[in-house]
């Protein structure tokens, strides 16, 4: 079959990232014996429109698959939804390719399936991952045999690599130069239960595993064929299993290579070894996934690790010259002020780059969370798009204040819900000045040596 997918995604925040779901699926479906063709609307505007269809009239596809990343921008009390934008894709497609048959399929397909397939009013969708389901699917709808509205599930692909992203059909050198780095994954799967995550839901709570080797062969085809060494490992978790973790950075040092890397790293059961290795191996940054730094909100939001943790992983990352911000939840169950306060206090110790604190929590139905705001009589109903975030009654009255005035008191503080990570104008000059990573290792605000540190 002819396959044409579709990544209508135009948030540029905090960085435009290349659509790896789309990709993948356009790799996964070529592995599969079809011919396909990716439309990428990241850079268009409303260029969109058009280019979609002149796509669509030139490869004439037999099935279209549009891969849905975000629902919105996930930040409370300001987040922009991505469902307009998805809305008008689909017009587009329709008009352009009447009678073929549109699938969804990505992240914020496989949150909310129902939701989207009647909101776009879409033919068929893919829930989950696309490597063993995509293929199946697309060989019954040659023979005409799915139904409409029939919504696949995905399940965990063993990560054979038998088919990689099919990134030649994206603008890598402008998502490199615009958006900082190129995304890989080396892993799926998260075996931690925070009370708010759907990253289980999406790659389950196995962890299944690259080979390393394999990784950096991909890592290496990027650095030879478009001359990009700068990369975000997309893992929900870099450094569990620790094993793997270590393993790919001393496949990286034995290639040779020369990359500068970001990824998510969990304080809980972080080493000075695995540290030191992925310095070594290119680290220059990491997203702390602290989200709290006081007893009692780290247990209510189900979190593996402790305060002490939490100094202790950030005196390591500072040690090795890792950058590192904390992503941080306000608001969580078990939030009170005092607990507030001593989140605020062992960040601000931590001399951090930058902390990264949400307003409340976004509520996804089926996880912890859903169930604490349920038993307060919040319903989160999994038909609807409309965000839900629970904010412990405790705090709920002056939190916003109080984000805001941590905002205005210290540059270290970014309140996605309140304001961007960086001004627009800012952003654009700090890369076209050629910054690489996330955008916030530029900022230099901490991450100083402390008093204490054995260097730094
Ligand atoms: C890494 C990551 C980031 C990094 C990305 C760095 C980079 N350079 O890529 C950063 C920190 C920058 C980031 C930012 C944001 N992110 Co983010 N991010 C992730 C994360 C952890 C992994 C994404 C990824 O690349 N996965 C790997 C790919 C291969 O997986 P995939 O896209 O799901 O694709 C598979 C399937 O979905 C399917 N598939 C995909 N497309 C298609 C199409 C078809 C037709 C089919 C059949 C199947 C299919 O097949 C693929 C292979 O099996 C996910 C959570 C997660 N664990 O998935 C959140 C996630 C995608 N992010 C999310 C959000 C909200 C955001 C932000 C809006 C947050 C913000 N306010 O800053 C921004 C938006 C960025 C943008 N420009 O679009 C949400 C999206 C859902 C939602 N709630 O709206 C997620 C799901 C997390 C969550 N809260 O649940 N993110
Ligand atoms: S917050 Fe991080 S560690 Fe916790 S379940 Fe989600 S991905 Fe896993």
């Amino acid at each position: 079959m002819r396959f044409l997918v579709v990544s209508p995604n135009q948030l540029t925040v905090p960085d435009p990232v290349p659509p790896l779901g789309a990709a993948y699926a356009a790799g996964i479906a070529r592995a599969a014996g079809h011919e396909v063709a990716l439309y990428d609307a990241c850079f268009a505007g409303e260029r969109m429109h058009g280019e979609l269809a002149a796509t669509i009239a030139e490869f004439r596809p037999q099935a279209i698959g549009m891969s849905l990343r975000n629902v919105d921008e996930a930040s409370y009390p300001r987040a922009l939804s991505a469902l307009p934008r998805y809305r008008e894709a689909v017009r587009t497609v329709r008009a352009a390719a009447p009678g073929v048959p549109l699938l969804l399929g990505g992240s914020a397909f496989t949150l909310f399936p129902e939701a989207l397939l009647a909101a776009l009013d879409a033919d068929h969708g893919v829930a989950g991952e696309a490597e063993t389901a995509l293929p199946s699917l697309l060989e019954r709808l040659a023979r005409g045999a799915v139904r409409r509205g029939e919504i696949v599930q995905g399940t965990g692909s063993d990560l054979t690599d038998s088919a990689l992203p099919a990134r030649e059909l994206l603008d890598l050198a402008r998502y490199a130069r615009e958006g900082g780095s190129v995304n890989v994954q080396t892993k799926r799967g998260c075996v931690f239960s925070c009370g708010y995550c759907t990253y289980p839901m999406l790659e389950g709570r196995r962890v299944r595993v690259r080979n390393p080797e394999r990784v950096v062969d991909e890592l290496e085809a990027i650095v030879r064929t478009r001359g990009i060494d700068s990369f975000f490992f997309v893992d929900s978790v870099f450094n569990v299993p620790r094993e793997h973790a270590r393993a790919l950075c001393e496949a990286i040092l034995r290639r040779g290579l020369s990359l500068r890397w970001t990824a998510y790293v969990t304080p809980a059961g972080l080493t000075a070894e695995l540290v030191d290795a992925m310095a070594r191996a290119g680290c220059r940054s990491v997203d702390l996934g602290t989200d709290a730094a006081s007893a009692g909100t780290l247990a209510g939001m189900h979190k593996g690790f402790d305060a002490e943790d939490v100094r202790r992983a950030s005196r390591l990352l500072r040690e090795a010259g890792i950058a590192f911000c904390h992503s941080l939840i306000f608001g969580g169950p078990g939030e009170t002020w005092s607990t507030l306060e001593e989140t605020v206090a062992v960040v601000e110790e931590t001399r951090p780059a930058a902390a990264v604190a949400m307003v409340g929590v976004r509520v996804y139905p089926g996880t912890r969370v859903a169930a604490h705001a349920r038993a307060h009589g919040v319903q989160v109903d999994p038909l609807s798009l409309t965000p839900v975030h629970w904010i412990e009654p405790a705090v709920a009255d002056r939190l916003l204040e109080r984000l805001e005035e941590l905002v205005a008191g210290s540059p270290l503080w970014v309140v996605p819900g309140v304001s961007r990570d960086l001004p627009e104008p800012l952003r654009k000059r700090l890369r076209a000045r050629g910054a690489q990573g996330p955008l916030w290792e530029q900022l230099g605000r901490g991450s100083r040596p402390l008093p204490g540190d054995s260097r730094g």
